[in-house]
């Protein structure tokens, strides 16, 4: 993949109520205040047909073997790649609230093996950087509407919280391990510091895929 000035690809990942919406949307903000184009995106991307299914697992409507949700996930970041590579070659930078690690997380705390779950992710675009939120899922508990959807629950976001730790200790190169449990502004400045220095560096680089 070539690339002439093109965005940024950063990616939000952590534990449910880890925070990472609020970061993603205030990361999101700082880069319009400074005139760069930017764009938001969720996954699951809940919208297309693939995603409603999806929607339907979490909210707990619908029953599906595991191996069978997991692939789901990964289908649906798949069909957003087009735009996704179209948006980041046309200069936009993207700000992305859970990715492959999501995907490769649950479904590991499950019990289903690594090398199985992260098959399906390899050569999807590989973020510039990964912002893992972290903090004990104990502390996050108490935080607003936890419990309402399918994974919240203690036990096993412990599980999920070990799996992350795995992968950002091989990720290391592109993972930035941010406590979570800081002020919400304090975490925005530490964020945006990083983020804003990689939007310049990252301008003139191709993209990369997951290998
Ligand atoms: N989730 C999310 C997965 O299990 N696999 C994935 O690939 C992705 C992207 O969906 N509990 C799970 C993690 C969350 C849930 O995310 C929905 P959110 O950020 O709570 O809307």
């Amino acid at each position: 993949m070539s690339a002439g000035r093109r965005g940024a690809f950063f990616v939000f990942e952590g534990c449910d109520r880890s925070g990472k919406t609020t970061q993603s949307r205030l990361l999101a903000e700082f880069f319009k205040s400074k005139g760069i184009p930017t764009l938001s995106m969720i996954f699951p991307e809940r919208e297309s047909s693939i995603g409603q299914v999806i929607n339907s697992y979490l909210t707990n409507s619908k029953d599906l073997p595991d191996e069978v949700i997991h692939l789901m996930f990964a289908a649906n970041r798949w069909e957003y790649m087009n735009k996704i590579q179209k948006e980041l070659l046309a200069g936009t930078t993207l700000i992305v609230d859970r990715y492959s690690y999501s995907g490769v997380a649950y479904t590991v705390a499950k019990g289903l093996d690594y090398d199985w779950c992260y098959a399906p992710e390899r050569g999807l675009i590989k973020p510039d950087a990964v912002f893992y939120l972290n903090t004990a899922p104990d502390n996050l508990s108490s935080r607003g509407k936890y419990g309402e959807e399918r994974y919240e629950k203690l036990e096993f976001q412990h599980k999920v919280a070990e799996v992350y730790n795995r992968i950002c200790e091989r990720e290391s190169s592109y993972w930035h391990e941010i406590d979570a449990s800081q002020p919400v502004a304090e975490l925005h400045t530490r964020i945006s510091g990083i983020a804003e220095k990689l939007q310049q560096q990252v301008k003139g680089k191709p993209l990369d895929k997951l290998k």
